[in-house]
C-alpha cells in the first residue's frame, strides 16, 4: 500500500493515475499519525516552497514527517518534495525546510536562459540506484524555477545531476529515502518505469544498477506539443475541431477530427511531449457547469502521462443562482479534474488592460497572480490570439512593431499585433509584446503565441510574431499556429529561440506525424526527446 502525502495544492490527479495504472493502490494520508503508519509514503509537492511548509506545518505533518525520514523510512519526493528535504530556500527566505539535507535551494539565473526550466532535459546518474536500474537515458519532465545544489556537506545524498545553465541536483537517495526533481508521473514510459522500482520497492534492493551516464552536459530539449480545440458541434457532442483562421466551420457545421480523449492519448502515444485542451467556447460559457469538458480532462489523464493543459473561460464567474466562482475557484476544479496548467486567454487581456489603467503594477487580485500564488508561476499559461495590424510607419502607433518582410494590403512595410478576446471576435487595445511583458510581471510562466492570420494555413509560423514576443519576455514561449511540414518546425526554433512549438491540424490530419517532425529536428541538431 502506497500512502500519498496531498496536501491539495495542484494536480496530483495524474500522480494517481499513474499508480494505479502500474497496478499499485494508493490511500490519502489524512491525519498526522498516518504518515508514522505508511509503508512506502510519496510526497509530490507541488507550489511555491512557502506554501508547502506552511500547509505541512498547519496541518501537523512536520514532526512525524522528519521522524518518518529520520527513520531512513521508504520515501520518495516529487518536485517540492525533493526541496523540502533541505535547510531552506531562496524562494521563501526564512522560511526553514525539513533540513534532512544540507543545503539552500536556489533560483536559477535567468539572464541568460528561461526560467522556470521547463520540460524534458537528461539526468546523468552519479551513483548505482536500483531506482534508475531500468533508466535507459531518456529525457525526463521538469518543471521549476529553483533548485538545489551539490556542495561538499550534501554531496553523499546526489543521486543525479541535470543542467540549466549551471548543474543542479535531479535525485537524491539515501537508504530508503529518495527524492527527485523531475516529475516521474509526467515523464512518459520512462518515468513510469521509474515509478515502478519505487512502488515495488526495489528502490533499495541489492541489485545493482547500471552506472549512469558519462559526466556530458544534458540538455534541455524544445517541445513539440499538439493542441486539440475542442467544443459541442451542433448535435451537442464534444469533439476537436479545428479552425482556418479561427473559423471552425466548413458548409455551416462544425468541423468534426475525432474525439477528445482518444486523439489526446494517440499524441502521447506518438511521442507528443505535452497535451493541450483548448475549450474554445469556454469564453461564453461557464465552464464549471461543463461537465463534459472536465470529464474529458479526468478522462485524458487516466492515459496520458505528459503534461496537460487546459485553457477556455478561466476567468471569474457568477452562476443564475448569484454564487460567485472566482478564476482561481475555476482553476482549482481544472488542476483536480487532471491539469498540469491552465491557460487564461480572453480574461488576461483585461487583466493587462486593467493594470496598465493602474499604472502598470499588479496589486494581487487578477486571476494571473492569484492562481500563481496558489500553484505556482509554472501552472499559469498566457495563451494570446494576435491579429496583423499594418501601418505605414511605427510612428503611426503606440504599439510595438516590426518591420515586416509580408507587406500590408496596401503595401505598409510596419506591422503590430492585435490582441483579440473571444477567440479572435473581437480585437483590443493592446499588442502581443506588451500583454506578453505585464502577464509575465503579473507571475504567468509560460506564454501560447498563436496567430489568427496563420491558423490553419500551413503557411509555417509568423516568426516576426513570434520573434518580437521571445525576445520581451524571459519566461518560455511556445509558438502556435500555421505549422504545415517539418520544415516549419526547424525553422521556428532555429530562428527565434522559442523552447516549443505547438501544432493541430497536421497532427490531426496525419499529414505529419510528431515522429517525423523530431526525426527532422534530429537532423538538424535540435535537441528532441525520443519517445
Ligand atoms: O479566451 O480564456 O476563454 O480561452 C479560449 C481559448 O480558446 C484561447 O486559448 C484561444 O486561443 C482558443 N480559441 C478560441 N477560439 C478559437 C478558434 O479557433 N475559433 N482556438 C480558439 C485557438 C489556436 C490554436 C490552434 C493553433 C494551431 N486556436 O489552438 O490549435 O492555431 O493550429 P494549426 O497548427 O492547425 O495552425 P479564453
Amino acid at each position: 500500500m502506497i500512502s500519498l502525502l496531498d496536501y491539495g495544492a495542484g494536480n496530483v490527479r495524474s500522480l494517481r493515475n499513474a499508480i494505479h495504472a502500474l497496478g499499485f493502490s494508493v490511500t490519502e494520508i489524512e491525519r498526522p499519525e498516518d504518515i508514522l503508519k505508511a509503508e512506502r509514503l510519496i510526497f509530490p509537492g507541488v507550489g511555491a516552497f512557502g506554501a508547502a511548509m506552511e500547509r505541512l506545518h498547519r496541518l501537523g505533518y512536520v514532526e512525524p514527517l522528519r521522524e518518518y525520514l529520520a527513520a531512513g523510512r521508504p520515501y520518495l519526493g516529487i518536485c517540492i518534495g525533493l526541496q523540502t528535504l533541505f535547510e531552506g530556500s531562496e524562494e521563501s527566505p526564512g522560511v526553514a525546510g525539513l533540513g534532512l539535507i544540507p543545503g539552500q535551494v536556489r533560483r536559477f539565473d535567468d539572464s541568460e536562459l528561461a526560467v522556470p526550466h521547463m520540460g524534458w532535459n537528461d539526468v546523468r546518474v552519479e551513483r548505482d540506484s536500483p531506482l534508475f536500474a531500468d533508466y535507459a537515458g531518456e529525457k525526463l519532465y521538469f518543471v521549476h524555477s529553483y533548485r538545489a545544489e551539490q556542495t561538499a556537506e550534501n554531496a553523499d545524498w546526489v543521486l543525479a545531476s541535470t543542467d540549466y545553465g549551471c548543474p543542479f541536483i535531479s535525485a537524491v537517495q539515501r537508504g530508503q529515502v529518495g527524492a527527485v526533481q523531475f516529475h516521474p508521473e509526467k515523464s512518459g514510459a520512462a518515468g513510469l518505469r521509474l515509478l515502478r522500482r519505487f512502488l515495488a520497492g526495489d528502490a533499495v534492493s541489492a541489485t545493482p544498477a547500471r552506472r549512469g551516464a558519462a559526466a556530458a552536459p544534458t540538455h534541455l530539449a524544445r517541445r513539440i506539443i499538439a493542441c486539440l480545440d475542442v467544443r459541442a458541434n451542433d448535435a451537442g457532442d464534444l469533439v476537436v475541431t479545428k479552425g482556418d483562421q479561427y473559423d471552425v466551420r466548413e458548409s455551416g457545421a462544425v468541423r468534426n477530427l475525432g474525439k477528445p480523449v482518444e486523439l489526446a492519448a494517440r499524441y502521447y502515444e506518438e511521442g507528443a511531449d505535452e497535451v493541450t485542451f483548448l475549450n474554445i467556447t469556454g469564453f461564453r460559457d461557464f465552464p464549471l457547469a461543463d461537465q463534459p469538458m472536465l470529464e474529458v480532462l479526468e478522462r485524458a489523464s487516466e492515459r496520458v502521462f505528459v503534461p496537460l493543459t487546459i485553457g477556455g473561460g478561466i476567468r471569474a464567474f457568477t452562476d443564475g443562482e448569484g454564487t460567485h466562482y472566482s478564476a482561481l475557484d475555476v482553476a482549482d476544479r481544472y488542476f483536480r479534474a487532471g491539469a498540469d496548467k491552465v491557460s487564461i486567454g480572453s480574461e488576461a487581456v483585461h487583466i493587462v488592460e486593467q493594470v496598465l489603467a493602474r499604472g502598470g503594477e499588479g496589486d494581487g487580485s487578477s486571476a494571473i497572480e492569484q492562481i500563481a500564488e496558489v500553484y505556482g508561476n509554472q501552472a499559469v499559461v498566457v495563451s494570446i490570439d494576435p491579429r496583423r495590424i499594418y501601418v505605414e510607419r511605427p510612428e503611426d502607433t503606440r504599439h510595438h512593431t516590426v518591420e515586416t518582410a509580408e507587406p500590408g494590403p496596401d503595401g505598409e512595410r510596419y506591422c503590430w499585433f492585435q490582441c483579440t478576446v473571444k477567440g479572435g471576435r473581437e480585437g483590443r487595445d493592446i499588442d502581443a509584446v506588451e500583454l506578453a511583458r505585464v502577464c509575465e510581471r503579473l507571475g504567468a510562466g509560460e506564454i501560447l503565441l498563436n496567430s489568427i492570420d496563420r491558423d490553419g494555413t500551413g503557411a509555417g509560423f509568423d516568426l516576426e510574431l513570434v520573434g518580437a514576443v521571445r525576445s520581451a519576455v524571459r519566461i518560455p514561449v511556445i509558438a502556435s499556429s500555421g505549422a504545415g511540414c517539418v520544415e516549419h518546425f526547424a525553422e521556428v526554433f532555429e530562428r527565434t529561440g522559442v523552447e516549443a512549438a505547438l501544432a493541430a491540424g497536421v497532427f490531426h490530419r496525419r499529414e505529419v506525424p510528431i515522429e517525423a517532425v523530431k526525426g527532422y529536428l534530429r537532423e538538424r541538431a535540435i535537441e528532441t526527446r525520443l519517445r
